[in-house]
């Protein structure tokens, strides 16, 4: 393993922690608005508002701590991490929400998120949202990253759809490290297991092909809170686009989950052109507190020196 390689792939890490993290920023104070209000908040230029991150981030945080701190996935210790980092300020889904409070409460961090929605699980987005830490550290073997990226997302989403989406956007992410972008949809198309997501990377392919406006996007791929219908859009969003700037302020502006639609486009597009694409100004204005910007990019090395560790004992 050369050096160049190993600067390369921790430039990718932190292009895709830190890019995720300013995506959610970016997208926060538009959350929930239909894509003309978004253009009319952003009006004069994509600055960067306040800089504040929301959930999304909060948990990508806990998901790294906890792969960092063992090495691979130990679900006690992230239901945990979780659970320590939760700032209800920054804005959870109801049903993340109900399960952290479960789990905090006595019951056991495998089986709590089965009890949601009627018990059918949660299809949200919020396992997809957090996912990028699992897409970098397995970004070498697709078998391990499908399982691991389940298991990290069982804590709080037990429903299929949640689970399949976070798995893809994990696998994304894995791509984007490895530079796969021209044959990203076809690789995402062999290992999506359902049909729901199936059609969907053939709405993408579609959608590509033909120049589509943001209605049409919108009305195919969704720009909702739930997995299916936030995750081929933000995948979208980066395939359309030549840089990270355009990815991520293209995924912002469809309006509606836009925080998590941000977040996600800016972990693969941050992935796949690393760190220095993003766009300085909007780095800095990044919180920089306790867990904020300088916390995100050691996270990024942590994670990456762990990961070159583990290559380096394997070959
Ligand atoms: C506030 C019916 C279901 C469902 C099911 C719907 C933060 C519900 C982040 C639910 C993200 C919502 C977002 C979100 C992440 C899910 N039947 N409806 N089986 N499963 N839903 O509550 O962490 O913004 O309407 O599990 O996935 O920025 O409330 O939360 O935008 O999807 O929250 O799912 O949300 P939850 P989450
Ligand atoms: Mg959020
Ligand atoms: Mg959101």
């Amino acid at each position: 393993m050369g050096l160049d390689f190993q600067i390369d792939v921790n430039a990718k890490f932190r292009g895709a922690m830190l890019g995720g993290a300013v995506g959610d920023a970016l997208g926060a104070p538009v959350e929930g608005h239909p894509m003309e209000k978004v253009r009319s908040v952003y009006s004069r230029g994509w600055e960067m508002i306040h800089g504040r991150y929301t959930d999304d981030t909060e948990m990508m945080i806990g998901i790294a701590e906890s792969l960092i701190a063992n090495k691979g996935f130990n679900g006690a210790d992230m239901a945990l991490k979780f659970i320590r980092n939760y700032n209800v300020k920054r804005g959870y889904g109801p049903g993340t929400k109900e399960v952290l409070r479960r789990i905090r409460e006595g019951e056991s961090w495998a089986e709590a998120s089965e009890k949601l929605f009627g018990g059918k699980g949660s299809y949200g987005n919020g396992a997809a949202m957090r996912i990028a830490p699992v897409g970098l550290f397995y970004f070498d073997t697709t078998d391990m990253l499908w399982e691991i990226a389940y298991k990290t997302s069982n804590i709080t989403h037990s429903h299929e759809l949640g689970k399949a989406g976070a798995a893809l956007q994990a696998l994304a992410v894995a791509l984007a490290v490895r530079g796969q972008k021209e044959d990203m949809l076809l690789k995402l198309k062999e290992v999506a297991k359902t049909d729901m997501y199936k059609g969907k990377v053939g709405k993408i392919k579609a959608l590509l092909d033909e120049s589509a406006t943001e209605k049409m996007v919108i009305s195919e791929l969704g720009n909702g809170v739930a997995a299916f219908e936030s995750v081929p859009t933000a995948i979208y969003s980066f395939l359309r686009a030549g840089n990270f700037k355009d990815s991520v302020t293209y995924a912002v502006s469809l309006g509606g989950d836009t925080d998590t639609i941000g977040a996600m486009t800016g972990a693969i597009s941050g992935a796949y052109y690393g760190e220095a694409a993003i766009p300085k100004a909007w780095v800095e204005r990044l919180e920089d507190g306790e867990k904020g910007r300088g916390y995100i990019v050691k996270l990024a090395d942590d994670l990456c020196q762990v990961k070159l560790q583990l290559l380096q004992g394997r070959y």
